[in-house]
């Protein structure tokens, strides 16, 4: 049998498992997996200039393609920067798989150089993590990484000292040669009688959906006009469940729609559908609750559940539709719609941009960047209001995709997911909601748009603060305090990155801007100097709200911050 180095056993496996990029930066004990990419034309070697953004990028293909992606990092701190993106991918239960070097295998455990261990340290964020020590491990523990990484969805890691990577080993034919198994998965024919009559039984129901609704939206619109019922979607569930849908009344939660939070407290019945939704205060106490999940370890996690079914929602709502009857009452969904109608006409009352007045309201730039991109987008935003923007504003057709860091929740993401994004679909406009303090997070990997010529777009919504940290201070009743951000001019910085740089003062200049920047044929980042102070009222504010915002006014004249509430009082109340 022919002999072949470790490394190259590696990249051949995952050439064989249909990756076709690695994300990641170079290092020494990183060098046998590099200069085998570099040996073959099949797999590109994707340069960032953060780990962090590796993990991110990979995470962000794998959830457009549903495939394998993968990234690497060098040994020691180069891994260990990976980690929050995988705690994110995994999170949001995306396949991918981290190629962690390691230090000489003859020097573990002597506190080397760079030493640190990799397999306990992303053992949480991985459903698999273990350490080649002898090549004739390889290619089978790759092999197990890569299904762990496909079929439980999430991420693998495989520790590969840089000594072991460049030892020989036999070739050998690789093992997984099957496609990646799609099974149905079907709650028995009971639970869907028994399921059949809770919900023909049942008085007001509401459905609420989530990320499991993925590809099920007809099913979807049949059972809610069967039960003519509303649906509430979960923030994951927001690209599959809203577009074309009669029965849409928003979103739940801090930064939902009123009419999603009262559609849920309204209902007797609650039928949850492929949904995590995890703030337990948003769910109603007396109403019966059904759920269907493909993971029964999911059921009942964030709520008491009266019926828990495991199924695929597609499967499952299939199986139900010819069971259900026809229900001749629509008054909570023509209740909940009129209340849906009145809160959207609220939110969008708020994104107004009158000529000459500054600064700019956020929700403005959300909408009109909705109304200039593309059919096809590719949304990511970062953790902060621009979620807040994106989730309200932007508006998904089926096509349109939304990236975020919504299960982690870490700041950072958009930039980087728009890197994976682009790279996996070149011919789509790829476009980040980013925060100021998001983007100067990862910034230096504003650098890689031009190197990796991806012609992504980003608006920048300045606000000079962290700002989502102060409406959390304010709702809390503390003064806001560590959140002000002394910012550079972004364009400039943009510029100076060999991306095309603009800068929107005033409402007038948003629309040209953020048109000629989608127009640009390269990468353009437009930064938006947006209002500080903007209020996101909740569905309902608790009375802890109430109490800690009327505190935070109190505090705020006590302190000699007057200002601060007339400007507050005049962009959200006197608008
Ligand atoms: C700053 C910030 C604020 C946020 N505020 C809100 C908010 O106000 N409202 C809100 O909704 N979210 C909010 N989020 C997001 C929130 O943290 C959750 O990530 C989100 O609510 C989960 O959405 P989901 O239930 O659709 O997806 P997931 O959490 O991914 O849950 C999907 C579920 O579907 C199951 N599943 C997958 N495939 C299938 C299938 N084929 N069939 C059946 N089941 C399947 C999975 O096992 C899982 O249990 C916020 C996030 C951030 C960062
Ligand atoms: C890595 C990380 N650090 C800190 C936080 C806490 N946090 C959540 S939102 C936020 C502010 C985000 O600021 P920015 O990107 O400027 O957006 P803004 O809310 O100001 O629009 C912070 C610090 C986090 N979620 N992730």
């Amino acid at each position: 049998m022919s002999k072949t180095t470790v490394a190259q056993l590696v990249v051949d496996t995952l050439a064989l498992a249909g990756v076709k990029r690695v994300y990641g930066v170079a290092g020494d004990s990183l060098n046998g997996i590099t200069d085998s990419i570099r040996q073959r034309g099949d797999i590109r070697w994707v340069a960032v200039r953060h780990e962090e953004t590796a993990a991110f990028a990979a995470g962000a293909e794998a959830h457009l393609t549903g495939h394998l992606a993968v990234c690497a990092g060098s040994c020691g701190p180069g891994n260990l920067h990976l980690i929050n993106g995988l705690y994110d991918a995994h999170r949001s239960r995306v396949p991918v798989l981290a190629i962690a070097a390691h230090i000489p295998s003859r020097e573990i455990g002597s506190g080397y150089f760079q030493e640190t261990h990799p397999e306990h340290l992303f053992r949480e964020c991985s459903h698999y993590c273990e350490m080649v020590s002898n090549p004739e491990q390889m290619p089978r523990l790759l092999e197990i990484a890569i299904q762990a990484a496909v079929s439980r969805r999430g991420v693998s890691v495989v520790v590969l000292p840089g000594d072991v990577a460049l030892q020989h080993v036999d070739m050998s034919p690789p093992r997984l040669r099957f496609a990646a198994p799609r099974p149905t998965v079907h709650p028995s024919d009971e639970e869907i009688d028994r399921l059949a009559d809770v919900l023909n039984g049942a008085g007001k129901t509401t459905i609420l959906g989530g990320a499991g609704c993925a590809g099920a939206h007809d099913q979807l619109m049949a059972v809610a006009g069967k039960l003519q019922a509303p649906i509430v979607h979960a923030m994951r569930g927001k690209e599959f469940i809203e577009y074309d849908n009669p029965f849409d009344v928003g979103m739940t939660g801090l930064l939902g729609l009123a009419s999603g939070y009262y559609a849920m407290m309204s209902c007797e019945t609650l039928l949850m559908l492929g949904t995590d939704f995890p703030y337990q205060q948003f769910y109603p106490d007396k109403a019966t609750i059904v759920q269907i999940d493909l993971r029964g370890e999911q059921i009942g996690r964030r709520t008491r559940v009266d019926m828990g079914l495991v199924g695929d929602v597609k499967t499952a709502l299939t199986a139900l539709l010819p069971k259900l009857n026809q229900n001749s009452d629509d008054r909570h969904l023509k209740d909940s719609l009129q209340h849906y109608h009145k809160a959207r006409k609220e939110l969008d009352e708020l994104a107004v941009g009158e000529p000459g007045r500054k600064p700019i309201h956020p929700q403005y730039v959300a909408r009109v960047l909705d109304e200039t991109a593309a059919d096809d987008a590719i949304f990511s935003c970062d953790v902060g209001t621009p979620t807040i923007w994106a989730t309200r504003y932007l508006t998904m057709n089926g096509t349109r995709r939304l990236l975020g860091s919504f299960t982690h929740g870490s700041m950072a993401s958009a930039l980087p997911q728009a890197i994976g994004a682009q790279l996996c679909h070149p011919g789509r406009q790829v476009i980040t909601l980013s925060g100021d303090g998001g983007l100067a997070m990862l910034m230096g990997d504003l650098l890689s748009l031009q190197q990796l010529e991806l012609p992504v777009k980003l608006v920048v919504f300045r606000n000079d603060a962290l700002a989502f940290v102060e409406l959390e201070m304010k709702a809390a009743g503390f003064l806001d305090f560590a959140t002000e951000l002394h910012n550079p001019n972004f364009a400039q910085i943009a510029e100076g990155a060999g991306l095309l740089g603009l800068t929107a003062e005033t409402p007038e200049q948003v629309r040209p801007m953020l048109v000629e920047a989608l127009n640009h044929d390269g990468p353009a980042l437009v930064e938006v100097l947006v209002n500080r102070q903007e209020v996101v009222l909740p569905p309902s504010i608790e009375m802890n709200q109430m109490i800690g915002f009327s505190l935070y006014l109190i505090k705020a004249v006590l302190n000699g911050r007057g200002d601060d509430i007339i400007d507050l009082a005049k962009t959200n109340v006197f608008r």
